[in-house]
């Protein structure tokens, strides 16, 4: 008799985290399926379905490899123990970091968003600060930051998510939840359902964005001036929340035309001397604080002691006034009349939701775009507004990744942190261009060793060729990970190879999953479904046990994972075992205040939502989302290049899956029948891509659901299919790093076979 048992848990593998019940079949992982009664489990993807492929894959590793083979040419692999391999790593690591200090360390992560490295990432963190590592090679740069930090400089917060059973209108901006997160793109159906209008803001018209009631197809790069287009019709027509804006943004604050900074004085009455920020109030008709005034102008021109300003919101408004429809049309490709469109529904519906993800991140203008954005949908009050972006309450878990472990010279060492200091650095997160130059050329100091947990950063960050020449001159390169495939083109270069344990073979704890107020609660431990193949280990495991054989034992919890967990949990009153005997998850009571800066003020300097950010200008960089443009293609380059994730894989992972490889066997081109026609392509075609930098093949596939002039290519091939080769390193955001993955130029020419 078979035996079949039926467990709760969730799919680990992206930012989805679907709720699903895992079928074991005589100790063996027969399937998953969906869990209806978990708040993200009304669906499954095909990558969430090949569990039983990813768990018993031939391909895994599944013991210790040591290179003995010379570097760049035939590794030669040859097995060993764990405790070899452990000793070995802790030998050579210690080496470097006495020869040249722990700096001289760094590690590379992979993202948490489309593997289930979250479920050891606290502990790898942890390790690289106790080492005294400053340097993380993260994906955050080209993935998140923007979404989450950059909105941080005006809201204080991250993006929130939508209010789905609210929002009466939903801007999908870069974003394609049905591909990439259908725990989200199911609530946007369902939302559709019942009424709400929907926009979306892409170069492709893929997934939702086909039901969408307004498509604006963006020119990739150019979406920093869509954003203060749309702003300028609200401001225009008057149609924005002038009181929330008076009240509670930075609007009103006074900045002096001579130099831009805010105009200061000491409010009346106080007795301390200190300055605030003044405003113009109409009832007295002069500048006073801002605490004071009783009615805070949002416009005008004021002379202050004989000095001009403005408040801000002034400025701000003659910004996004200047870029009319038709100017952002030129600068766009999106006509005026649909820039008109979504400002209609953007005012009708308000307060509008938005979610902005990876379309919107990976460029040169990324920071000032988000900016841009944070603005947009708080002129309309839906900052943490029921129907807008809300910021659900989440477990309250200790941070274990032990930033109090690095000391401050130390973490002062984070490269990149001097030139971009309110960047990913900060977090001790740094970027390639930053890396290899260390690694390379010892500027500005050597980095000779590297601890990577998964992470391609050859086939998912630009120049392959630089970051295999950086990689490749490493004194020590370990790369733990379940696949060293033809794929993996990073891992090649290793000297210790360390099998991991995929997430269906370990535990891991999600603390809030994303999505509604009821998943934001649920905190769930995910108990292994099989054993893993071979010796693989959790991340979490080899973390604890390089921590004890380098003397960090003491950091680690005396080396006892349990004890990590236990203190993980503490602050949330629950116990590992609490968790073991709920597998599908416990919904936490946390309290919901919606808009609870009307009680706490925004998390900013100033307490407000910052409009005008001081905080970017005295970095030297525009306090106002100022719009700058990526590259113009014509000449040699006619088309605007970009790419966007498919369905069956994360990034460079699960080719080596047979039943996902069927599905997209080779990286495709996407791009309009007119865009190919004028370049000589059809359907079907092997085509070159070329861009100033590189050239890549591809499958060419036509489709009127595209942008005129655009191609969106795939990405996360190794060899001629690498979209990374197209891209070059030598430029980047000048607030994140972010890299400009999107909006470069190329040209698409057909190969003619023989
Ligand atoms: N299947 C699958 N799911 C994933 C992942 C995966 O690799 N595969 N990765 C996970 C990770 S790490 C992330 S970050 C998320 C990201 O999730 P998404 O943000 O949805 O990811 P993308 O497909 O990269 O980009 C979204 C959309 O942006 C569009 N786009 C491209 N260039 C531009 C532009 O310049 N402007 C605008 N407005 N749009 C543009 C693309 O056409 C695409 O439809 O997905 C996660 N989920
Ligand atoms: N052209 C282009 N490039 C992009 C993007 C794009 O849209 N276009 N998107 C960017 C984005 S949003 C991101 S986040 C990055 C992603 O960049 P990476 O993090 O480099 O992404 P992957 O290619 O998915 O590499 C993940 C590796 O980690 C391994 N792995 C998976 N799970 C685990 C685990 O639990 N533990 C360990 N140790 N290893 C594991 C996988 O087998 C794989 O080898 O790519 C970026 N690159
Ligand atoms: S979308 Fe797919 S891969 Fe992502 S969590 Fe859900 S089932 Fe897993
Ligand atoms: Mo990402």
């Amino acid at each position: 008799m078979a035996m079949t048992e039926r467990i709760r848990s969730y799919c680990a593998l992206c930012i989805s985290r679907c709720g699903c019940i895992i079928v074991r079949e005589n100790g063996r992982l027969a399937r998953i399926e969906p869990d209806p009664a978990h708040p993200t489990g009304r669906s499954l993807c095909v990558k969430g379905r090949a569990a039983p492929e990813l768990a018993g894959h031939p391909a895994r590793l599944t013991q210790p490899l040591r290179r003995t083979g010379r570097k760049g040419g035939d590794p030669l692999w040859q097995p060993l123990s764990w405790d070899a391999a452990l000793d070995l790593a802790a030998g050579r690591l210690q080496k470097i970091a006495d020869e040249f200090g722990p700096q001289a360390i760094a590690f590379s992560v992979a993202t948490p968003s489309g593997t289930a490295v979250a479920d050891g990432m606290a502990w790898l963190f942890r390790l690289a600060n106790a080492l005294g590592s400053p340097n993380v090679l993260f994906t955050t740069h080209v993935c998140n930051w923007h979404r989450d930090q950059a909105t941080r400089l005006t809201t204080g917060a991250d993006i929130g998510m939508p209010d789905f059973e609210r929002a009466s209108c939903l801007f999908l901006w870069g974003f394609n939840p049905s591909a990439t997160w259908p725990a989200f793109g199911e609530r946007v159906a369902a939302a559709r359902a019942r009424g709400m209008k929907l926009v979306a803001v892409d170069p492709r018209r893929a997934g939702l964005a086909g039901k969408a009631d307004v498509w604006l197809p963006v020119r990739p790069g150019t979406d920093g001036a869509l954003a203060l287009a749309l702003a300028g019709l609200l401001i225009g027509a008057g149609r924005f929340d002038a009181g929330f804006l008076t009240r509670y943004s930075n609007g009103p604050f006074l900045v002096r035309d001579d130099d831009g900074t805010l105009l200061r004085g000491v409010e009346s009455g106080q007795e301390s001397g200190i300055e605030t920020p003044l405003v113009w109030d109409e009832a007295l008709g002069r500048a006073v604080g801002a605490g004071q005034a009783q009615a805070p102008a949002l416009r005008g021109s004021y002379l202050c002691d004989k000095v001009a300003c403005r408040p801000a919101f002034e400025r701000y408004a003659a910004l996004c006034l200047e870029m009319s429809p038709e100017r952002a049309e030129a600068l766009t490709g999106v006509p005026a009349g649909r820039i008109r469109q979504a400002a209609d529904l953007l005012c009708e519906h308000a307060p509008a939701a938005y979610y902005a993800w990876a379309g919107v991140n990976q460029g040169c203008n990324v920071t000032q775009t988000s900016r841009a954005l944070a603005i947009l949908f708080a002129l309309t009050g839906g900052f943490d507004a029921p129907g807008g972006n809300r910021q659900w309450p989440k477990p309250p878990l200790a941070d274990a990744a032990g930033r109090e472990l690095l000391a401050p010279g130390q973490r002062a060492r984070t490269l990149g942190l001097r030139e971009r200091p309110l960047g990913p650095a900060a977090a001790g997160f740094v970027t390639e261009p930053d890396l290899y130059r260390a690694m390379l050329a010892g500027d500005p100091y050597p980095v000779r060793g590297l601890l990577s947990f998964g992470s391609n950063p050859l086939a998912t960050r630009p120049d392959p060729a630089r970051g295999r020449a950086a990689l490749g001159s490493l004194d020590f390169y370990l790369h733990a990970d379940l696949f060293a495939d033809e794929n993996q083109e990073s891992a090649a270069l290793a000297d210790l190879l360390l099998p991991v344990a995929s997430a269906w073979e370990r535990g891991g704890l999600c603390g809030g999953f994303q999505l509604d107020r009821q998943a934001s609660a649920t905190i769930q431990w995910r108990e292994a479904a099989v054993p893993p193949p071979g010796e693989a280990r959790s991340d979490a495991w080899i973390a604890f046990e390089l921590a004890k054989r380098l003397g960090l034992a003491g950091q680690f919890f005396g080396g006892d994972p349990a004890a990590g967990l236990a203190h993980v949990l503490a602050p949330t009153g629950l116990t590992p075992d609490d968790l073991r005997r709920r597998p599908g998850g416990i919904e936490l009571a946390l309290p919901d205040t919606p808009q609870a800066y009307r009680q706490r003020g925004f998390a900013t300097p100033s307490g407000r939502l910052e409009i005008y950010s001081e905080t970017l200008l005295a970095q030297g960089q525009p306090p106002l989302p100022e719009y700058s443009p990526p590259a113009e293609p014509g000449g040699e380059y006619p088309l605007t290049l970009t790419s966007a994730k498919a369905v069956p894989y994360c990034h460079s992972q699960f080719r080596a899956i047979d039943g996902l490889r069927a599905r997209l066997p080779e990286a495709r081109v996407q791009l309009h029948p007119a865009t190919a026609a004028a370049c000589g392509v059809g359907e079907g075609d092997r085509v070159e891509l070329r861009s100033p930098q590189g050239w890549m093949l591809a499958r060419a596939r036509l489709s009127a659901a595209m942008a005129e002039g655009v191609v969106c290519a795939d990405y996360g091939w190794a060899g001629e299919g690498s979209y990374a080769r197209l891209i070059a390193l030598d430029a980047m955001d000048p607030v994140s790093g972010s890299l400009p993955l999107r909006g470069g130029v190329c040209v698409v020419r057909p190969v003619r076979p023989g």
